[in-house]
């Protein structure tokens, strides 16, 4: 089989951002652009020759023909085996799995995650290390350079490959092994939560919706919960991956599952309600008539996970990325364990799991995940939450309410202004950055400015440094504005505002978030100036 050596030249913009390179999807098909890339994720990586890598993505539109060029190309680079989902398809959080359980040295995961699907919308792929998490900053500044330099690419001249086809298979002399890409992950999660309770919980009457979003979670959700679990048929909607995710915004949120909001607020809602996102590594928690944030779900599976087998010990400890509200904190500090405030992205969260300083980790983003792979991970979290309401016997609200009353409520909200001009949002960043030292002290609106900085993260198991990970303004009376940029858009520049403000006094626990934070909020605009700046008065997304 012939081998080409491809001459190329480098493409501009190939930078990975929070999570991998995310670029529309035409530009991925662009000639080179994806080979390129993939090369000098080879290449930044040290060459894959002998290498094991698991490939796979969350099904969207290009999915499949990407797979085949990222296979032609192991084989061409010497790898000497590739580990694929069935149909191309691997969640996240599965990916991360498979690599470790087969030891392999990495892997290359395809997926725009919450970004929508198609010819027209976004693709994106990352590559995640041998711990099974997602490259460290380090190495994709690595992949970074490589792509900046190179001026060839390796492929073989093969016919594609079945990828629906299990066993194994032969490319030249590297071996194709297609895997179920549902079996490894529901047996890791029986060793994690308690899969007869629950199933009791089902058989008692216990109802629940969730939904898939026609992304890759479908099949994991129908094997675990209806058929592992019992849940009735019907339980899991919008269970099929579709290249375009159904026309829908894979983003599990009161926005873009808006049916599943819609159906936990009306008069026969189910007990409880779960969605997750295109690559399956996000989940949305709601009860009846009760959204959770992901902040308060990070809290309350922190504060209840000894109730599942798998952290009946307890937990090393816990992080959460710095726009995150803080409401874990105040549970790690009651149940006496260190919590950790890291960038935003899952990739910071690696070493601290590596060297078993935290157990749980979460973002605001709809995040959460543990130390049984190095991912977040949608599914394990609704588990977990099952677990937690079979153990208690307590509805969703009635756990918050119990949360909160024990630590305070931290109000929370996250306004998404997006497509702005880049040019724009830089200079507002710029001028506020500015700002800041002079802030501590100064009354906005009614607050006082307590601290003002922009967030520097020194990882403290090997040292490394982030800087520009966010601007942070803490008010007085514990309220807090956090601003950033986007690092997954395709389009323009997203700023997101993060908001927060803490309520301890127990008569105030059930307020109208938006009327409790209208304060925080009406500082943070006025300090940024972000209307004047950006032209934009209303955000495109509040979740
Ligand atoms: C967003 C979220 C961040 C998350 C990242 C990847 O990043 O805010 O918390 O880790 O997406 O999630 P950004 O830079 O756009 O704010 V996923 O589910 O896209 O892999
Ligand atoms: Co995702």
């Amino acid at each position: 089989m012939p081998m080409q050596n491809v001459r190329t030249t480098p493409i501009e913009g190939q930078k990975p951002g929070t999570s991998g390179l995310r670029k529309k999807t035409a530009v991925f098909r662009r000639p080179h652009f994806l080979e390129n890339y993939v090369q000098s994720i080879f290449d930044g990586t040290g060459g894959v020759e002998g290498k094991t890598l698991v490939i796979g993505g969350d099904g969207r539109f290009f999915n499949d023909a990407a797979i085949q060029i990222i296979l032609r190309m192991a084989c061409a680079n010497s790898a000497a085996k590739c580990v694929v989902g069935q149909g191309g398809l691997l969640s996240t959080p599965a990916a991360s799995h498979l690599i470790r359980l087969r030891k392999a040295d990495g892997g290359l995961i395809l997926s725009a995650s919450h970004n929508p699907g198609g010819p027209d919308a976004d693709f994106g792929l990352k590559y995640n290390g041998p711990n099974g998490g997602p490259a460290t900053e380090a190495l994709t500044d690595k992949i970074y350079e490589c792509t900046k330099t190179l001026v060839l690419y390796k492929i073989a001249a093969a016919e594609d490959l079945d990828l629906h086809k299990l066993g194994s298979h032969k490319l030249e002399n590297m071996v194709i092994e297609i895997v179920d890409p549902v079996a490894d992950y529901a047996d890791l999660m029986q060793t994690i939560v308690d899969f007869p309770k629950i199933r009791q919980l089902f058989a008692d009457g216990f109802t629940m919706c969730f939904d898939a979003m026609h992304a890759v979670t479908g099949p994991y959700a129908h094997t675990v919960l209806e058929d592992m679990l019992g849940a009735p048929k019907g339980t899991v909607i919008n269970g099929q991956p579709s290249p375009d995710f159904g026309k829908g915004h894979p983003d599990p949120n009161p926005i873009w599952a808006k049916t599943l909001m819609d159906k936990m607020h009306s008069a026969d809602a189910p007990d409880f309600g779960a969605a997750s996102d295109g690559d399956g590594d996000r989940n949305m928690i709601v009860g009846r008539g009760a959204y959770v944030t992901p902040s308060d779900s990070l809290a309350l599976l922190t504060a209840h996970a000894h109730l599942a087998p798998g952290y009946r010990d307890g937990l090393a400890g816990v992080a959460r990325s710095m726009p995150t509200s803080r409401a874990v904190d105040r549970v790690a500090e009651s149940l006496g364990i260190g919590c950790f405030e890291t960038p935003t992205g899952w990739k910071f969260f690696g070493n601290l799991l590596d060297a078993g300083k935290v157990t749980l980790c979460g973002e605001e983003s709809a995040g959460t995940g543990s130390d049984h792979v190095r991912e977040k991970d949608g599914l394990w979290a609704v588990l977990l939450w099952l677990n937690i309401l079979a153990e208690t016997g307590k509805s969703v609200s009635e756990l918050m309410a119990d949360l909160w009353k024990a630590h305070g409520r931290c109000y929370y909200s996250r306004l998404d202004f997006e497509g702005v001009d880049s040019d724009k949002a830089m200079t507002m960043m710029d001028r506020l950055r500015a700002k800041l030292d002079g802030l501590a002290g100064s009354t906005i609106g009614g607050l006082t400015v307590a601290a003002a900085d922009e967030f520097a993260y020194l990882d403290p198991v090997d040292g490394s440094q982030s800087t520009g990970q966010g601007i942070r303004i803490t008010f007085a009376g514990d309220a807090r504005a956090v601003f950033r940029l986007s690092g997954t858009g395709t389009q323009g520049a997203t700023i997101r505002l993060y908001l927060e403000q803490l309520e301890t006094n127990t008569d105030r626990l059930q307020e109208a978030p938006d009327a409790v934070l209208t304060a925080v909020r009406d500082a943070a605009l006025t300090l940024s100036d972000l209307v004047a700046m950006t032209g934009r008065s209303t955000p495109d997304v509040i979740t």
